[in-house]
Order: C-alpha cells, then structure tokens, then sequence
C-alpha cells in the first residue's frame, strides 16, 4: 500500500459524514459526537485510515473479505466486464455470460444435490427469496398450509422484513413489531451461556429437539422450513456443540420439512470447507448466500436450490413472481468469478482446513488461560473469545452486559487489530489469506489488548 497519510481531512470528512450519513446499526447521535473512522485504503489483511493508522482487518470487513483487500485480478475483471456489458437484466427470457458462467461454477462447488441458483444482491434478499421460495414450493406442489418457517433466537439472517423476521434478535423485532407472522423461533445451542449445568453435549441434544417439539406443536402440515446458520455469526460465533448438527440431522429426516442453512458467513472457505453445511454433513434444500461470493468487491447474494426443491421451482412449470433488477449482475457475477478463482488457484479452503486454520486456532485456544477469558473456541478462520468477571464461574457475567466488550474493542483499535465485539464477547474472522507472521501479530495484538483491557 502507498503510504497516503494525513493527506485526508479527517475532521472535516467527520463533520460532513455526521451531517448527512445514516449509519447502519449506529446510535447516530453519539456516533457524530465521537466522529466516524475513515477508512481510506486496504491490502491484503490491512487496513489504513486518514490519519495514517494501519489496522490489521480481523473481521475481513464484515465476514466477506476471503481473498484479502486490493486484488487486482478482480478489479480488472470487473473492469473488463464494465466495458463489455456493464448491465442487462436477467428477466424477460435473457441472460449473459456472466452469469451463466457463475451458475455452473456455483453448481460444481455446492453439494452434490444443489444445482441452481437464484441471484440477488445481499444476504437479506438472499433471505427474503428463502422465505418467499418455500411457500411458493408447497403450493406448487399442492401443500399450501405448509407456511411457517422455524428460525433460532440470536440467529441472523439479515435487515429486511424476512431477514429480521427469521432471525432472532430481540432488539430489532421490537423496533417495528416484528416478527412478521409465520414465523416461530427456538432456542440456540450457545452451551456457554445458555447451557446452565448440562453438558456441552446434552444440551446441544436439549435445544436441538426443541425443532422437534415445534414442529409437532404447530403440526407438520403447517410448518415449511426450518433455518438456521452451521454456526452463527453476528449472534457471537456461537459454535453448536457436537450432537447438535446430528440431532438436528435425524429430525428433519423424520419430518417433511424444508431445511434452509445460512451460508452468508460460514460459505466460501470460512469453515475450511467450501459451505457450513459441507463441514456438518448437513443437506440443505436451500442454501441462501452472499458475502464470500465475490469477497465483498461488489454485493452480489444468491440462494442455491436443491435438486428437490427445483421440482417445484422448474418442472412443475408456472412463473415465480420474484426477483430483482440487479439479479445476476455481470459486473457482480464478474467479480464472484475472479474472487472463486482466487480462492481456488490459491487453494485458500485447504489453508483454512490444514495450514492457517490449525495454526491461528492452537494459539487462540491458549488465550483460555488469560484471566480475563471465560472460552476461547475457533472452528476454521471464526473465532470467539467470552470476557468473564470470574473465568471459575461460567454463570457470572458483567453487571452492565456490552461494556467491557465495547471498551476492549476500542483498546483493541489502538493495538492495531479491528476485533468486534458482540455483547461481552471478542470475535475475529478474519480473510483466509491471513499468513503465519500476520497471525502471529493478531495473537500478539489481542494478548495486549486482553492485558490492558483486564487492568482498565
Ligand atoms: N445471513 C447471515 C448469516 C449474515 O451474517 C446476512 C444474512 C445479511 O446479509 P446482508 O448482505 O444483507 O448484510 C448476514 C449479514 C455484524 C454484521 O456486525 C453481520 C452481518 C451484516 C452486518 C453486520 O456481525 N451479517
């Protein structure tokens, strides 16, 4: 990266952000008293901001980065795609290159019974289809009572009306009464805090039959589908225990449901395996992704389609009244093409799975021993760190539940790692080309930030 610093007007560029810039999920008002951070350029695992600040980037941007900042094989992709169809539309019977491209590529990458997909922008229209394609599926197919879908507490699927609705954060459903109807939640398996004196084990088996017991209740032939993330991201890297997957597994097979496995953060390489489900052994029927797909270069979501439920979607015939003017973009489809290179040519899912993943995860579960760390757990390039009042006492937490998370992520900002915290946990995901030397650096940056945050 050329070293631009200080060339940036940071407090005018903050003044003018604050006066005109809505931020996602920000309380603006202390927001544009502090001032944003301007971040002015990135490469690989770095990030520089208008004071000349070098960050590494420990959350890939937002979960998306895979193949690491400033490619230029991408940029020239989608420079070459812009100049050679930079838009059509993929309704009204066309399609481009491009896509047609992604599409197979997509097909030969997903598990062996999914070989369609359906395009979008974003993880959360990735979503809205998923809620819209199963019931529009048990109509084709002559089940139209088959309408609600079961999500997860602190489960994430997005900021749209589906995307809230099926998750499970609390405090979004209460801004605007949601979740819309047909939608019913159970319990996570986030044995850390919720798993009171069971094991990891036996209550992993506990919230898994949860599905069960609510599927029975509002009886089968009301229920369409069940969605869930392989492991949950925003909710605080919450990795299930080991009977989980499985129990859940044996349910749907018992039960004539759909199963919907977010892969808007754990697809592309994050697991160490191309998808979340390829990792759990799970047989999605639909498969809503984004982020990973084109590293985060320009937004681009998509939900693959099983085979099952194709016959609904395709051989039944009659039109899905869905989709949105950027479905399949050939610039987007473009970038997704030249970032699934990348990732291939460099073997990056085999990294996570065998070099990289491996070693970061052996020095992040010592971070166990510092006093401050209640569980330190990592599966591929994801982990999660608990901050504990009392590391011998799981049940104890802080009284003002976000502080020392937040003050931890602050003090981890100046140590040069950009970690987020998500209530009083630490998280990191970060891009799959992180080399040896770089995570050295963030075990060493998290360390201090750990040591300083304990004594702040
Ligand atoms: N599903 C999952 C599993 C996600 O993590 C979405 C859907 C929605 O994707 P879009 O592209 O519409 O944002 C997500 C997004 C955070 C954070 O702070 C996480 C996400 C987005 C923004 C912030 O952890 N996940």
């Amino acid at each position: 990266m050329t070293a631009q610093s200080n060339i940036y007007p940071t407090a005018a560029l903050q003044a003018t952000d604050a006066a005109h810039h809505l931020h996602p999920f920000s309380d603006m008002k202390s927001l544009n008293e502090e001032g944003s951070r301007i971040i002015t350029g990135a490469e690989g695992v770095w990030l520089q901001d208008s004071d000349g600040k070098r960050m590494m980037d420990g959350m890939a941007g937002l979960w998306c980065v895979q193949v690491g900042h400033g490619r230029k094989e991408i940029a020239e992709a989608v420079s070459r795609q812009m100049e050679e169809l930079a838009y059509y539309n993929t309704f009204f019977k066309t399609t481009h290159p491009p896509a047609v491209a992604l599409s197979e590529k997509l097909a030969q990458l997903a598990p062996d019974h999914m070989n369609r997909v359906f395009y979008c922008s974003s993880g959360s229209e990735a979503n809205d289809t998923v809620f819209r394609m199963v019931r529009h599926y048990w109509d084709q197919i002559g089940q139209p009572a088959k309408k609600t879908i079961i999500g997860r507490w602190n489960g994430y699927h997005g900021s749209t009306l589906a995307g809230t609705s099926l998750g499970g954060m609390k405090a979004m459903h209460e801004q605007g009464d949601l979740p819309v109807p047909g939608v019913r939640h159970i319990n996570q398996p986030y044995w850390f805090g919720e798993g009171g004196d069971l094991s990891p084990e036996e209550f992993g088996i506990k919230v898994a039959r949860e599905l069960e017991t609510a599927i029975d209740q509002l009886g089968e032939d009301t229920v369409g589908a069940f969605i869930a993330e392989p492991i949950q991201g925003a909710g605080g890297v919450i990795i299930p225990p080991e009977s989980y997957w499985p129990e859940i597994r044996r349910i749907l097979s018992e039960r004539n449901i759909l199963f919907a496995a977010d892969e808007v953060i754990c697809g592309f390489g994050r697991l160490g395996t191309w998808f979340g489900s390829d990792y759990y052994g799970l047989k999605p029927d639909l498969m809503p992704i984004a982020k990973g797909l084109t590293s985060g270069y320009l937004p681009m979501g998509g939900v693959m389609v099983s085979d099952r439920v194709a016959e609904g979607l395709v051989d039944k015939g009659g039109e899905f009244y869905h989709g949105y003017t950027y479905s399949g973009h050939p610039v987007c489809a473009a970038a997704a093409l030249a970032s699934l290179d990348i990732i291939e040519r460099e073997g990056l899912v085999d990294r996570v799975a065998n070099d990289i993943g491996p070693y970061l995860r052996e020095r992040w579960l010592k971070l166990n021993d510092h006093p401050l760390v209640g569980e330190a757990r990592m599966t591929g390039l994801v982990g999660a760190l608990e901050l504990v009042p009392d590391k011998t006492n799981r049940h104890k937490t802080f009284p003002d539940t976000g502080t020392v998370g937040t003050i931890c992520r602050d003090i981890s900002f100046e140590n040069g790692l950009v970690m987020r915290a998500v209530r009083d946990s630490m998280i990191i995901s970060p891009p799959l080309v992180l080399s040896r030397e770089e995570a050295d650096f963030l075990i060493e940056a998290v360390v201090k930030t750990l040591d300083e945050t304990h004594h702040a």
